[in-house]
């Protein structure tokens, strides 16, 4: 992006404000919306209609903020072109992440990655990322070069609870997705190990299941499985700015070989496995699967 400094700025802190101010309109709105609708996503699942709904609300207010040149879901097949990529971000959203969850009223969130680069793009060129978490109280997630801040999110006002967020020394918790059936031995083996260490947390909503990992440290991971050697969660909207928060929150992720944010992006919806939590949890997960 060739944009002065200034208006990087500006257009980074309206991209985290609209998506802030949208939240509570979003987590009202699913109220009615629980069901399926005809349409897949780009990547063969079963369609909410909130999850259409979330995305349209995204796109119309993200694609007309000064400085943002494309916008990319998960909910649609192409980038949607909005803008001069040469003097804008490229931002890719997950609407709602675990939407699969309004069945049985858990948790689920959305999620953003703001890119310097045309998209698909590699991790490395995030600058900002984070997400929104629709609990018991809406909070949300923001890093960037300086750390992670997390918000509470209430009448349109973020409300700063802490500018330091990191995973705590002592780790607790991980949840691993899929079926154990599908995981391969080397995983299985690992689960073995550090459930005698950790205590299981999985809600079926990465969103929800990362940030138990970010408030008492352990790992999360949807791991490759004999089924579905890439797993199932997605580079652009879910790998890369969960791999940077995590990094910038003082843990690390892998695809179980190297970093997420060095994964190579080739397709605009490629899936990638996901393993993200402490340091310790995520070296001791790559040496498992060498
Ligand atoms: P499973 C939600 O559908 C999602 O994309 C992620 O948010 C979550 O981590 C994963 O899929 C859950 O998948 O197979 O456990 O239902």
């Amino acid at each position: 992006m060739a944009a002065s400094a200034t208006r990087r700025s500006e257009t980074l802190e309206s991209i985290v404000n609209v998506i802030a101010r949208s939240a509570a309109e979003i987590r009202q709105g699913l109220v009615g919306r629980r069901g399926a609708v005809e349409a897949e996503n780009p990547s063969g699942e079963v369609q909410m209609e909130a999850d259409v709904w979330a995305d349209g609300i995204l796109r119309r207010r993200l694609s007309a903020i000064d400085g943002v040149a494309q916008y990319a879901s998960e909910e649609e097949p192409e980038v949607f072109e909005c803008g001069d990529i040469e003097d804008g971000f490229a931002v890719a959203v997950d609407p709602l992440d675990g939407s699969s969850n309004l069945q049985s009223n858990n948790t689920m969130g959305t999620i953003f990655g703001v890119y310097d680069q045309p998209l698909p793009a590699s991790g490395r060129s995030l600058v900002t990322a984070g997400f929104v978490l629709y609990g018991p109280i809406i909070t949300m997630a923001v890093a960037n070069e300086e750390g992670v801040s997390e918000y509470e999110l209430s009448g349109g006002e973020r409300t700063l609870i802490t500018d330091d967020l990191t995973l705590p020394e002592d780790p607790v918790v991980f949840g691993f997705g899929g079926r154990a059936q599908h995981w391969p031995p080397a995983i299985e083996s690992y689960v073995e190990t550090i459930r005698t260490e950790l205590k299981l947390r999985y809600g079926g909503a990465m969103i929800g299941d990362v940030n138990q990992v970010l408030s008492y440290g352990g790992i999360f991971a949807y791991p490759t499985l004999e089924t579905h050697e890439n797993g199932k969660l997605r580079l652009q909207f879910e790998g890369n700015p969960i791999g940077y928060v995590l990094k910038q929150a003082g843990g690390r992720s892998s695809d179980g070989t190297r970093s997420l944010l060095d994964v190579e992006a080739t397709e605009l919806h490629q899936r990638t496995p996901v393993y993200v939590g402490s340091t310790e949890y995520v070296d001791r997960l790559e040496a498992a699967l060498e």
